[in-house]
Formats: structure tokens, C-alpha cells, sequence
């Protein structure tokens, strides 16, 4: 099994979810850059009201606030880890390829969650009931498409050309897409 992944997909697709479930499974840190994001708003600290501020329009923070919270992040993970939000455009995956040169960080594996658009719809419209987060309103949810659309979904090129890119379909339940994941891992 490998212990240094990367889950990926759109807004909804289930990164959270499966996750939290495989990083128990495997025994590995798991770095959800929009929890760590959340927590700076929790805070009520002055970034976390910058931050707050682009999240409810579905916009991305900037690529330093991210990249300062994954390194990081990566120098506690001693026993791997699994990525959750990041990276989330080309410029950031750039950047994290230099992260693991720099700290010797080989054998990386991306899963890319593929999800319908009206199940995603379905989902976060779902989620806004369940946990009332700001970000998951009808408007905020295009947003983060058309965000996702144009800034995030490039980097599936990136991860295809370096050749560790593992497409799951991720329709279905939880169990049924963790067992899927946990086949290619
Ligand atoms: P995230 O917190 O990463 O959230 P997400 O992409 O919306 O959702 P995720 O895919 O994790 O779905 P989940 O498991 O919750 O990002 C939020 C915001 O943070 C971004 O818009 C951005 O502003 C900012 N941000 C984060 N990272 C950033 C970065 N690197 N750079 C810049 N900005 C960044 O699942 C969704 C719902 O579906 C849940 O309710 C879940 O229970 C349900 N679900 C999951 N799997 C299911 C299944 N199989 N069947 C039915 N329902 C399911």
C-alpha cells in the first residue's frame, strides 16, 4: 500500500469523506486544506477574516496562505499522509512537486474522484442542510464549479504526464467508493 497520497476531484465529489476513512484505515495524517482553512476563520484571527471573505464568494485563497499550511503540515506526517484540497491549481502542484524534491518525499499516488455535475449539485445542496456552511449555497456551489472548471481541473494533465494518476468512479456510497479507492492504493 502506498502511504503518500493525493485525493482530488471537484467541490463535493466526496475528498473529505473518503479521506478521513482512508487515512484511519491506512494510519496516516490526513491534511484537508479546507478544514486547515476553516480553522483560521474559527480562530477569528485576522487572515482567518481574509479568508472567510473569499471562501463565501467560492473563490480560492491564495497559493502562499495554502503552500505555508501543507509544508507544514508535510514535516508532521512522519507516518504518510493524504492530501485533501491541494493542490488546487497548476501553480500550487508546481510548487508541491518542489516541497517533496526538497524533502525526499518519492511514490506519490493521485485518485481522482469522478462525480456527476447534478450529483455533485445534489450533495453539497444536501451538506448546506446538514452543516450549514456558508460556502454551500446555490451561487457559491457555480462559483466553485466554474473555479474548478477552469483553475483545478488542468492539473489531472499535470498528474497524467508524470504517470501516477488513478481515475475512480466515485458514484455510489461511501463503502462502495472507499473500496474502490482502497484497490488502486
Ligand atoms: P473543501 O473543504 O476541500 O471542500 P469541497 O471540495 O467542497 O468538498 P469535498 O470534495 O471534500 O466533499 P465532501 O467529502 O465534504 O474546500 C472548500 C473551500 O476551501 C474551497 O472552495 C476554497 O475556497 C478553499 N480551499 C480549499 N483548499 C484550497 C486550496 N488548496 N487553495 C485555495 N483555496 C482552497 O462531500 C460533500 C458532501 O457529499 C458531504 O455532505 C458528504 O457527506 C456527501 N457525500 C460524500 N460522499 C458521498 C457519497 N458517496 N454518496 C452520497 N453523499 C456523499
Amino acid at each position: 500500500m502506498v502511504n503518500r497520497l493525493i485525493i482530488f476531484g471537484p467541490p463535493g465529489a466526496g475528498k473529505g469523506t473518503q479521506a478521513k476513512l482512508i487515512a484511519e484505515k491506512l494510519g496516516i495524517g490526513h491534511l484537508s486544506t479546507g478544514e486547515a482553512l476553516r480553522n483560521e476563520i474559527k480562530s477569528g484571527s485576522e487572515l482567518g477574516k481574509k479568508v472567510q471573505e473569499i471562501m463565501n464568494k467560492g473563490h480560492l485563497v491564495s497559493d502562499e496562505i495554502v503552500i505555508e499550511i501543507v509544508r507544514g503540515a508535510l514535516k508532521r506526517a512522519e507516518k504518510g499522509f493524504i492530501l485533501d484540497g491541494f493542490p488546487r491549481t497548476l501553480g500550487q502542484a508546481e510548487v508541491l512537486e518542489g516541497i517533496f524534491r526538497e524533502m525526499k518525499i518519492f511514490g506519490i499516488k493521485v485518485i481522482n474522484l469522478e462525480v456527476d455535475e447534478e450529483e455533485l449539485i445534489k450533495r453539497l445542496l444536501n451538506r448546506a442542510k446538514l452543516e450549514g456552511r456558508a460556502d454551500d449555497n446555490e451561487q457559491t456551489i457555480r462559483n466553485r464549479m466554474n473555479v474548478y472548471n477552469r483553475e483545478t481541473k488542468p492539473i489531472l494533465d499535470f498528474y497524467s504526464k508524470i504517470g501516477n494518476l488513478k481515475n475512480v468512479f466515485g458514484m455510489g456510497s461511501v463503502e462502495e467508493v472507499l473500496g474502490r479507492v482502497l484497490k488502486v492504493v
